[in-house]
C-alpha cells in the first residue's frame, strides 16, 4: 500500500444530479446500452506511461511532477506498480496497458533489462490475483532509448533489428503471461528524416519481415490475443511508414498479413494524418482490420500530439457510432493514451482526468447508441445508395464492361440529375443526440 491517493475515495456512479467531483456522472458500468453493460462496451484501460511514467516535461522544460516512485531501482518500479493498481481500483478500471520501459528500470545489458521486466511481470501477476483489472495490451518501447534513434525494425544496423526483435519477444512473453487481450506495435521511429541517407525499399522489407516474425511467434507461444499496429503519420520521425489506417492496410497486404494483424487507432494520430477519428475507424472497419482505440485529444491550436484526455462529446459520439456500427470491441477497448497537463501536479488531477475522460466517453457511447437506435442516419445513408439495389445496377457492377455500359447509357438515354447530399440535415439530426 502507498499513501499516494490517500484522501481519494473509490469512484462510484452518482448520476448528473450529484455535484461530487469524485464520482462518475455519466459512466455507470452496469447500465445496459444496446443489450450490453457499459463497462463491457467501453473496456477502459489506464495507460501506464502517461499516468505513472510521464514526468511533466515538454520540449522547453523537464520534470514538473514529483512522484515517490520516480527513480531507477526495482523498489521504485514496485512502488509505481503499487500506486498504479491503487488507481485502477479507485477508478474500477477493467484494463491497463504498458510498455516494458514504463514498468521496469533499464538494465545495463539486455539480460538485465529482461530480468527486471520479468520480476515486475511476476509482481503484476500477483497483484492481478486480487484486482479486477486485466491487461488490454502490452507493447515494447522501441523509440525512447538512443539505440533506436534510427529506427527499430527499419534500422540500417542489423544489430538494432536483432535487439528490437529480442525486446519484442520479451514483451510478447510478458503480455502472454499476464493474459493480455492484444499486443501492440507502434513504430515510433519506423520512418525517416531524410531520403539522402535512407533506403526506403529495404526498410519496408525489414519491417515486413519483422512483423511476420511477430505473427509466427504469436502462434508459437499460443497467444490468443490480437496483434495490432498503431498508425501515426509523423512525430517523432518526419515521415513514418505507418502513416494512417489505409497505409497500414497496404503494408499488410504487401506482406500477406492482412488477416493476421489489425489496427489500434488513436484519435490524435488520426488528426495529425489530416483525417477525422471516425474516418480512420470507418476505414479500418471497411477493410476488416478494426481492433482497438487509443482515446485522447490533440489541442487543435498547437498542431502536435498533445495527448490530452478526451473532453469533446460530439466528436467522440461520432467515433463510438463507428465502433458500435462495427459491432463493438472484440479483444479491443478504449485505452486512455492521454496525459494530464504539466501544471497538473496533484494526485487528484490524475484521478479527475480519468473521471472526465470516462464520463466523456460514456456520454458519447450513449449518444451513439441513441443515434443507431433512432436509425435516421442509417436510413438516410441507405436511401442515398438505394439506386444500387436495382438489379440493372447490380448486374453492371458484377459483369458490366465499359462497352456494355456505354451501350445501355445510349439505349436508355441516361441523363443523371444531381441530388442533395443533405449534409446539414444530417448534422442537425446528430445535434439532437449530442
Ligand atoms: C505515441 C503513442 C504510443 C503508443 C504505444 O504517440 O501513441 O504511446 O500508443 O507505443
Ligand atoms: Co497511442
Amino acid at each position: 500500500m502507498t499513501d499516494y491517493f490517500k484522501n481519494i475515495p473509490a469512484i462510484r456512479y452518482e448520476g448528473t444530479t450529484s455535484s461530487n467531483e469524485f464520482a462518475f456522472h455519466h459512466y455507470n458500468p452496469d447500465e445496459v446500452v444496446m443489450g450490453k453493460r457499459m463497462e463491457d462496451h467501453l473496456r477502459f484501460a489506464v495507460a501506464y506511461w502517461h499516468s505513472f511514467a510521464y514526468q511533466g516535461g515538454d520540449p522547453f522544460g523537464g520534470q514538473t511532477f514529483e512522484r515517490p516512485w520516480f527513480g531507477e531501482t526495482m523498489a521504485d518500479a514496485k512502488l509505481k506498480a503499487d500506486a498504479a493498481f491503487e488507481l485502477f481500483d479507485i477508478l474500477n478500471a477493467p484494463f491497463f496497458c504498458f510498455h516494458d520501459a514504463d514498468v521496469r528500470p533499464e538494465g545495463k545489458t539486455f539480460a538485465e533489462s529482461t530480468r527486471n521486466l520479468e520480476e515486475i511481470v511476476d509482481y503484476f501477476a500477483l497483484k492481478m490475483q486480487t484486482s479486477k483489472t486485466r491487461l488490454l495490451w502490452g507493447t515494447a518501447n522501441l523509440f525512447t532509448n538512443r539505440r533506436f534513434m534510427s529506427g527499430a525494425a527499419t534500422n540500417p544496423d542489423p544489430d538494432v533489428f536483432a535487439y528490437s526483435a529480442a525486446t519484442v519477444k520479451t514483451c510478447m512473453d510478458a503480455t502472454q503471461k499476464l493474459g493480455g487481450a492484444n499486443y501492440v506495435l507502434w513504430g515510433g521511429r519506423e520512418g525517416y528524416e531524410t531520403l539522402l541517407n535512407t533506403d526506403l525499399k529495404r526498410e519496408a522489407e525489414q519491417a515486413g519481415r519483422f512483423l511476420q516474425m511477430v505473427v509466427d511467434y504469436k502462434y508459437k507461444i499460443g497467444f490468443k490475443g490480437t496483434i495490432l499496429i498503431e498508425p501515426k503519420p509523423q512525430e517523432p520521425s518526419k515521415h513514418q511508414y505507418d502513416y494512417d489506417v489505409a497505409t497500414v492496410y497496404g503494408f499488410l497486404r504487401r506482406f500477406g498479413l492482412e488477416n493476421e494483424v489489425k489496427v489500434n487507432i488513436e484519435q490524435g494520430h488520426a488528426i495529425l494524418a489530416g483525417h477525422s477519428f471516425e474516418h480512420e475507424l470507418a476505414m479500418a472497419t471497411s477493410m476488416g482490420i478494426f481492433g482497438s482505440i487509443d482515446m485522447n485529444r490533440n489541442d487543435y491550436q498547437s498542431g502536435w500530439d498533445t495527448d490530452q484526455f478526451p473532453n469533446n462529446v460530439p466528436e467522440m459520439a461520432l467515433a463510438y457510432y463507428e465502433v458500435l456500427k462495427a459491432g463493438g470491441f472484440v479483444n479491443g477497448g478504449t485505452n486512455f493514451d492521454a496525459k494530464i497537463r504539466r501544471q497538473s501536479l496533484d494526485a487528484e488531477d490524475l484521478v479527475l482526468s480519468h473521471i472526465g475522460g470516462m464520463d466523456t466517453c460514456a456520454r458519447a457511447l450513449k449518444a451513439a447508441a441513441a443515434m443507431l437506435e433512432d436509425g435516421g442516419l442509417e436510413a438516410a445513408r441507405a436511401a442515398r445508395y438505394a439506386g444500387w439495389d436495382n438489379p440493372t445496377a447490380q448486374a453492371m457492377l458484377k459483369e458490366g464492361t465499359l462497352d456494355s455500359i456505354a451501350a445501355r447509357v445510349l439505349k436508355d438515354n441516361l441523363n443523371p440529375q444531381p441530388k442533395s447530399g443533405r449534409q446539414e440535415r444530417l448534422e442537425n439530426l446528430v445535434n439532437r443526440f449530442v
